[in-house]
């Protein structure tokens, strides 16, 4: 199947102005010469999208997996219904009397009469409900759409809540939904409140070696239960994960790490480039998605530190790890191989998961992300701001547009104080340097484009979400959930490898998707009836 082919029956059905927006999101791939893509804009009105929104990217996914902060979600409660433990993001107290949080929905629950006489007073209400009952360390607010049209001032609440109880961090995040145009806002919002308030409170640090961070790394499915293991067994100390299996006590202290080692850059490189400025932490990649991923990325450690010691040990670790994922991708490939892919997730999955795909020889046709920008296609830092230490909490941004002379100014000093560090400016793999020639590379994928694609390739198994999962199947095609990863998991690492290929290998061999045709594809009379609803 031609591109031309396919642009034909995908794209070309559209009106002229949306055919010409939408094309400018989809290209044929060449890793040799990565071409510019459209990224991180609106999506067009009418087209139904995959994205969620802001307050989904700030409570649901950065600050969601902490067990003892008390997230209040400031809404309408079906804001903090949806975003309560959808995502599977584990955690596991350190003894049965540590706080855990998160099996709780706290939200304040806003009726009409909050949205026309303002909701300032319910929030205090559950402020205090949520410390009498608690006593908890910490109290974050996140805003919903309705706070932002109406301007509860959440922080002027979080201020005055804060000082009147003397020994709890109360902070709170104009996290919108409709702020920005998908959760990536979100992200950013998330990281710059961390940092202003948690990060750095406490000075405390080990003796140990060799001290990290893991950022980016959400938990879900037991992902970095795995990843913990794995780093102790090294000899690695974790400091902080943000924020999979977390607590505020390690946010507080992360920035007395020697290394940030970012897994999801998208969500989370806010916070990397903050505690680079202000603390002179630096920070690389990593990818422990697949067993080639995790050896290397273990190796990246062990080359920071060049400490010989540690060094061999990572060694010897990974070739005991590697014995297990050889022999399981052994084991499965021969009902893999050649079979194909298509992954349309967040920000970074639809890049790491391609090589667990690659591992079991499988094929991945089409990729995409939802939200994420074009660095992480393209590979290169598009760097529309840069953050400078403004002397206090608040890192300033400097806009090349708005500030040129200090941007640049700032970009040199930051390229020489990693230089001299001895890592790259541009450390960094985008999706579309490492997919193959002539694969599909699409934003922001529709709905409509989506059962096009199906239609068109039908791949043996489709990765996406739960709004996608349910149309897929219908139309033959086994999908695998990478957000929640159904009920599965953990996939990180190589234990969790070697749980993806099981996985896997069953799904691409099952022909029950296969046997199911809907009423309306044989009996046009059924579909005359749907039509007219
Ligand atoms: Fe990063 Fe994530 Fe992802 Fe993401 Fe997400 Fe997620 Fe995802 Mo769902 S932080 S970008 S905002 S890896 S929640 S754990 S699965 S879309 S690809
Ligand atoms: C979000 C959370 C989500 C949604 C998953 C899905 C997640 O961004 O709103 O669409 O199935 O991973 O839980 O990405």
């Amino acid at each position: 199947m031609s591109f031309e082919k396919l642009d034909d029956t995908m794209m070309k059905t559209y009106p002229t102005k949306v055919y010409r927006k939408r094309k400018k999101a989809a290209m044929v791939n060449d890793p040799g010469e990565v071409k510019e893509i459209q990224a991180n804009v609106r999506t067009i009105p009418g087209i139904i999208t995959q994205r969620g929104c802001t307050y989904a990217g700030c409570k649901g996914v950065v600050l969601g997996p902490t067990r003892d902060i008390v997230n209040i979600t400031h809404g309408p409660i079906g804001c903090g219904f949806y975003s309560w433990l959808t995502r599977r993001n584990q955690t596991r107290p350190e003894n049965e009397t540590s706080e855990n949080f998160m099996t709780y929905c706290f939200s304040t629950d806003m009726q009409d009469s909050n949205i026309v006489f303002g909701g300032e007073k319910l929030l205090k209400d559950a402020i205090q409900e949520a410390y009498d009952l608690f006593h908890p360390k910490a109290i974050a607010i996140f805003s919903t759409c309705p706070v932002g049209l109406i301007g509860d001032d959440v922080h002027a609440v979080a201020r005055e809540m804060k000082a009147q109880f003397g020994d709890c961090n109360v902070f709170g995040f104009s996290c919108e939904g409709y702020k920005g145009v998908s959760q990536s806002a979100g992200h950013h919002i998330a990281n710059n409140q961390i940092f202003k308030h948690v990060i750095g409170n406490d000075d405390s640090r080990s003796d140990s070696k060799f001290r990290v961070n893991l950022l980016g790394e959400y938990n879900i499915g037991g992902d970095a239960f795995v990843l913990e293991e794995l780093f102790e067994k090294c000899g690695i100390e974790l400091v902080a994960t943000f924020s999979g299996n977390s607590s505020i006590d390690h946010f507080a202290n992360a920035h007395t790490a020697d290394l940030n080692l970012i897994m999801c850059h998208r969500s989370i490189n806010y916070v990397a480039e903050m505690m680079e400025v202000k603390f002179g932490v630096p920070w690389t990649k990593v990818n422990f998605i697949g067993a080639e991923q995790s050896a290397k990325s273990l190796r990246k450690v062990g080359a920071y530190f060049e400490d010989p010691q540690l060094i061999s040990r990572i060694e010897e670790v990974i070739a005991e790890e590697m014995l297990k994922t050889d022999e399981a991708a052994a084991k499965y490939r021969p009902g893999t191989e050649g079979k194909t892919a298509m992954l349309f997730v967040g920000g970074s999955r639809a890049h790491h998961y391609q090589d667990l795909f690659a591992e079991l020889g499988m094929k991945t046709l089409a990729a995409g992300y939802e939200f994420a920008h074009r660095d992480d296609y393209e590979g290169r830092r598009v760097l529309p701001s840069i953050k400078v230490d403004a002397d206090s909490r608040n890192i300033e941004e400097l806009h090349i547009e708005k500030d040129p002379e200090r941007y640049s100014q700032a970009l040199q000093d930051r390229k020489a104080a990693l230089m001299e560090k001895g890592m790259e400016f541009s450390d960094y793999e985008g999706m579309m340097a490492q997919m193959e020639k002539g694969a599909l590379v699409i934003d922001d994928i529709s709905h409509y484009e989506m059962e096009k694609l199906v239609e068109v390739y039908k791949p043996d198994v489709f990765c996406a979400g739960i709004k996608e999962k349910y149309a897929v199947q219908k139309m033959g095609i086994p999908l695998k959930q990478l957000h929640s990863y159904d009920y599965g998991g953990p996939y990180a690492g190589f234990d969790g490898a070697v749980n993806f290929y099981k996985e896997i290998e069953r799904m691409v061999n099952t022909n029950v998707w296969g046997l199911i045709k809907a009423p309306w594809s044989t009996q046009s009379a059924m579909s005359a009836k749907y039509a007219r609803g």
